[in-house]
Parts: structure tokens; C-alpha cells; sequence
């Protein structure tokens, strides 16, 4: 069988002679990073796309949730999910803070806010809940627990790009917000990523910590900061591809609309609802499989696809909770939905230009494995 492999993501490019012309200025310049004039430019395009007050922006998704806890000078123990890619509970475990695992809504997979409360004690500074596969989280009911309990929030919010909760921008929630602008993203900068907030005071800080905790522009070096920076090259491909975000989401959503209409409504094959209020990207398109209806489960699925070149992956499997190097720290983790939906998910391929026939050939294969 030659048939096209179908990776779980593909990179959006944007048209090359865009970028090129990008590139011709920074040949010019001779500016290649350390905030030059694309970075400041996307800086700006972004607090307005975003329509946030602050957008600092830096070498990588997880580097931001790692200056997020910084710069909220946290300490003890923060709680978060383990259901969600390493880099979330890595990021707090090398700021030295301890998390606390609560488990996920059964619809979302979210933070289950109705578990969360019961996991606060006196060593608790902060909240890191994540917007899993763009799915935003009980926001209102995470703050009005924050603000009663005295608690930081800063959303892991990777997958939430551009997204929208009752018409307001996900980036204002919380004190801060961490996106990824890795390549598989919806919009990606190929490797970066940025905060969002609105304390003025934490936009100087976050701008000397990304550069060796120098303030800008003297000798002084009051913070232990590390190199965080995003280059010329990569803010550059990050203009280019805002310009062509919404072409980029609505290709997205037509495969989505593809795989629901293939896919909903089968007993044993659970879809994340989509909720009235909230505007996806629609990054991810996850699936769950369960064997006990199905008589085949999500691996058999797995395999099956992959004998026919489609690599579906199984975002998020293990449990961060259950990784090797949380193992023995000791860390609570009374979290079965998380552990439940951990061993069932397959997440789809989804990118902006994977065809209905892809989709097709995908939903084919999937259902020809269940009516066996
Ligand atoms: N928080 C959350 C909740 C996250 O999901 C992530 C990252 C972070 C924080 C940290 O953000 P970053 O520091 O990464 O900015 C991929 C992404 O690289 C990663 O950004 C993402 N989450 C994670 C969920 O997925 P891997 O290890 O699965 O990547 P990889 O190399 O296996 O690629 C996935 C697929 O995409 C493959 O089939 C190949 C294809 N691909 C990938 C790249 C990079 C391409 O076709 N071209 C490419 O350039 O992590």
C-alpha cells in the first residue's frame, strides 16, 4: 500500500516569498536577535491581536510557563493537572515548587474545580490550570477560588491560541498566560512562545530575566534570569503567519466539522463537546475510545492506523503524574477520570491543509476496525 503518511500535525507555512521579504530586512539590519525590530513588531501585533495590555515574548512555550511561576514569585505547592504534555508539571518541578495533582472534567478534561478547592492547604500559591487541546477551562470558578483563597493563576494555555470565552480573549484570565508557538501549533514562530498579563510592573522584570536577569540597556544584573529570547528569524515567521491565522483556523475547522460529522454519535466513541460560548483554533482533535463498548480499544486503533500510515498520537499518555522522574517525589495524585481518559485518548491528525479526503481515508479506517 503507497499511500501518503498522515502525521498527527503539519507546520502552516506561509507563502515563502512573505517570509523571504521578511528575511531581505534582517540581511539588512544585521539585527538577529536580542529584541530587535520583527520581535518588537510581533510584540505589538499580538498585544493587539490579543487584546492584552502585555505580551512578553520568549524562546518557547515552556520557558514561558517557567518565567510565568518566576515572576510571580511563588512558593510550595501549585496545582495543576498531570493530564497534558511534560512541560507543564517539568516547569513547575524546575522552579523548585511541588505540584499537586487534581484530576479532569469527564466533558473536557479540564480542571475539575469541584475536586480543586479540597486540594488547597497553607503551602498552596498558585493555580496552573491548562486549556487542553483549546478547551478553556471553568475560568470564573478558578478565579472566584483564587481570589477567595488568596491563590496566583497562570493558564497553561498552549493550545488556546486565539481563542475566545464569552467574546473575551483567553489570554486575559488569570494573572498570566503561557502560549506555544512550536511549529505543530496553529500559529506557530517554528520554536517560541510568550505570557500575557496586565501588571505593568512584570514587563521590565520578564524582559531582563529572558536576557541573564540584566535590566536593559546597563551593567546591572539583580535577577538570576537565563536566555529566553526569541530571534529576528522566528518573529518573522510569527508576522507572517498572524496574517494568515484565520485562513489557517477555518481550514482546521472545516477537518473538524469533517471528523464529527464521520465520527458523532457512535456508542463508544466519545468527542469533546463543543460549547456555545467559547471560539476555537481547533489545534487537536482528540478522541476516546472506549474497549468495553467497542471490543477494540484506543491502541488497537492506534495500530490499525499506523498499518495504513496515519500516525495518530496519544496526546496525553502516561499521566505526567506517572512519568519517571515524578515517580518518587512523592506527589499527590488522586486523579482516576485523568487516568481514565489517559488510557483511552488518540488524538487525531489535524493541521490547516489536511484534506475531507484525508479525513475520509482516516474515518474509514477507524470505523471499518469498530464494525468488525
Ligand atoms: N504546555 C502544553 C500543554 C503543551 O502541549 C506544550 C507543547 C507546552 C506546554 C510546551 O510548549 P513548547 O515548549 O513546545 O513551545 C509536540 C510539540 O512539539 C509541543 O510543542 C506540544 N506541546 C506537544 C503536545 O506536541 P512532540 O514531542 O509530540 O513533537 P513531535 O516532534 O513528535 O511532533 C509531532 C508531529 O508533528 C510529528 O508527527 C511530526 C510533526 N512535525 C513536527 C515538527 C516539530 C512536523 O511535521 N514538522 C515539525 O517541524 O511535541
Amino acid at each position: 500500500m503507497n499511500e501518503r503518511p498522515i502525521l498527527v500535525a503539519r507546520p502552516s507555512m506561509p507563502p515563502l516569498e512573505e517570509y523571504r521579504k521578511m528575511l531581505e530586512d534582517i540581511w539588512e539590519s544585521r539585527i538577529l536577535t536580542h529584541t530587535g525590530p520583527k520581535h518588537r513588531q510581533l510584540q505589538e501585533e499580538l498585544e493587539a491581536y490579543l487584546d492584552v495590555a502585555h505580551v512578553s515574548l520568549m524562546a518557547n512555550g515552556h520557558l514561558s510557563l517557567e518565567m510565568g511561576l518566576t515572576a510571580m514569585g511563588l512558593t510550595g505547592e501549585v496545582i495543576t493537572t498531570p493530564f497534558t504534555f511534560a512541560s507543564t508539571t517539568q516547569a513547575i518541578l524546575r522552579c523548585g515548587l511541588v505540584p499537586v495533582f487534581c484530576d479532569i472534567r469527564e466533558d473536557d478534561y479540564t480542571i475539575d474545580c469541584d475536586k480543586l478547592e479540597g486540594l488547597i492547604n497553607d503551602r498552596t500559591s498558585a493555580i496552573l490550570p491548562v486549556h487542553v487541546y483549546g478547551n478553556i477551562c471553568d475560568v470564573e470558578r478558578i478565579q472566584e477560588i483564587a481570589d477567595r483563597r488568596g491563590l496566583k493563576v497562570l493558564y497553561d494555555a498552549a493550545h488556546a491560541f486565539g481563542e475566545t470565552w464569552q467574546g473575551i480573549s483567553v489570554a486575559r484570565f488569570g494573572d498570566m498566560s503561557a502560549f506555544s508557538f512550536n511549529a505543530t501549533k496553529v500559529f506557530h514562530t517554528v520554536e517560541g512562545g510568550c505570557l500575557t498579563f496586565a501588571n505593568d510592573a512584570l514587563d521590565e522584570f520578564l524582559s531582563s530575566m529572558r536576557q541573564f536577569g540584566q535590566v536593559t540597556g546597563t551593567e546591572e544584573y539583580p535577577y538570576i534570569g537565563t536566555n529566553a529570547k526569541m530571534s529576528e528569524m522566528h518573529a518573522a515567521m510569527g508576522l507572517c503567519n498572524l496574517r494568515h491565522l484565520e485562513e489557517y483556523i477555518g481550514n482546521r475547522k472545516l477537518a473538524v466539522r469533517r471528523y464529527r460529522k464521520r465520527l458523532e454519535g457512535i456508542e463508544g466513541v466519545r468527542l469533546c463537546r463543543e460549547k456555545e460560548n467559547i471560539k476555537y483554533n481547533y489545534t487537536y482533535f482528540p478522541v476516546l475510545f472506549e474497549e468495553e463498548k467497542l471490543g477494540i480499544g484506543r491502541d488497537g486503533i492506534a495500530d490499525a492506523l499506523k498499518r495504513h500510515s496515519v500516525f495518530a498520537r496519544k496526546y496525553f499518555y502516561p499521566l505526567t503524574s506517572d512519568f519517571g522522574c515524578c515517580k518518587d517525589l512523592g506527589l499527590r495524585a488522586d486523579v482516576p477520570v485523568a487516568k481514565y481518559v489517559s488510557e483511552r485518548i488518540l488524538t487525531l491528525p489535524c493541521y490547516s491543509d489536511i484534506t475531507c479526503e484525508e479525513v475520509d481515508r482516516i474515518c474509514d479506517i477507524i470505523l471499518e476496525q469498530i464494525r468488525r
